[in-house]
């Protein structure tokens, strides 16, 4: 899943991708590189980021969504917590409905998935951006998050949303200590026993950031590390903003994976 925010702020692409046709080459770009979806979003979440208004999240990713649906053949999926601006983005050409609040944040958006037939991306966060990074306290953070996103399955199921339609995301730093984020990534076949696929979401996050040392832009290889033992651990989407090395890296360790069953 390749990353196109089209927003002013986002924490490592804030500003880059406003224009639709600069975002078109980027997604075409990713497409080269191997994205096999590009997921758009036009809030950023980022702790402590401002929310928008529904009117300007349309105003930001309509143009690009139906620009992306003329011109390039790749499944984009929206980014966002708000049922308006996803029912707009899946009428004009998206697929999945990513939802950072796992279907929470809107009290309509899961009655749309389930009318739409659309795939749902049902991320675990705690509190909103503006408040989820003070002092995360989790007894045991893999159970939690299962338990909870547990839950959201079972409130899509019985929404009536096929199981076929739902992906789960531990969210990765919403909410979350890096020691939170670490368990989850060593913890993410728990998950992974939920029965649904598992999406995981690491690019250039502060928690690579505070292990390495490094600013946002040097954090490409923590980054694949921590992208390579999510899939080792049974992810089936991978994240990223930097599309090649990840699918260099993951063709790698599926021609050694394939090898040793072999
Ligand atoms: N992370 C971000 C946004 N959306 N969706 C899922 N499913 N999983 C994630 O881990 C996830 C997500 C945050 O990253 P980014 O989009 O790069 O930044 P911003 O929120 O500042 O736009």
């Amino acid at each position: 899943m390749g990353v196109l925010n089209v927003t002013p702020d986002s924490f490592s692409d804030g500003g880059l991708f406003v224009d639709p046709e600069r975002a078109l080459d980027q997604a075409r770009r990713m497409t080269e590189e191997g994205a096999d979806l590009i997921d758009i979003g036009g809030e950023s979440t980022r702790p402590g980021a401002a929310s928008v208004s529904e009117r300007e999240e349309l105003r930001r990713v309509l143009p690009v969504i139906r620009l992306l649906r003329r011109k390039l053949p790749v499944p984009i999926s929206i980014d966002t917590t708000k049922a308006a601006v996803a029912a707009a983005a899946l009428d004009a050409g998206a697929e999945i409905v990513n939802d950072v609040s796992a279907g929470s944040g809107d009290r309509e958006m899961i009655p749309l998935i389930a009318r739409t037939g659309a795939g749902i991306v049902l991320m675990h966060r705690r509190g909103t951006p503006r408040t989820m990074q003070r002092q995360p306290r989790y007894r045991d953070v893999v159970a939690e998050v299962r338990r909870t996103l547990a839950e959201r399955i079972e409130i899509a199921l019985a929404a009536g949303i096929r199981r076929e339609s739902i992906a789960v995301d531990p969210g990765i730093g919403f909410g979350k200590t890096v020691d939170h984020n670490l368990a989850l990534l060593a913890g993410i076949q728990e998950l992974v026993g939920l029965g649904v696929p598992v999406v995981v979401g690491v690019s250039r996050k502060s928690f690579l950031g505070e292990i390495l040392g490094v600013a946002v832009q040097d954090r490409v290889e923590g980054t694949l590390a921590a992208s390579l033992i999510a899939v080792a651990g049974g992810a089936r989407v991978i994240r990223v903003h930097d599309v090649l090395p990840t699918v260099r890296a993951l063709r790698v360790a599926e021609a050694i994976w394939s090898a040793g069953r072999e």
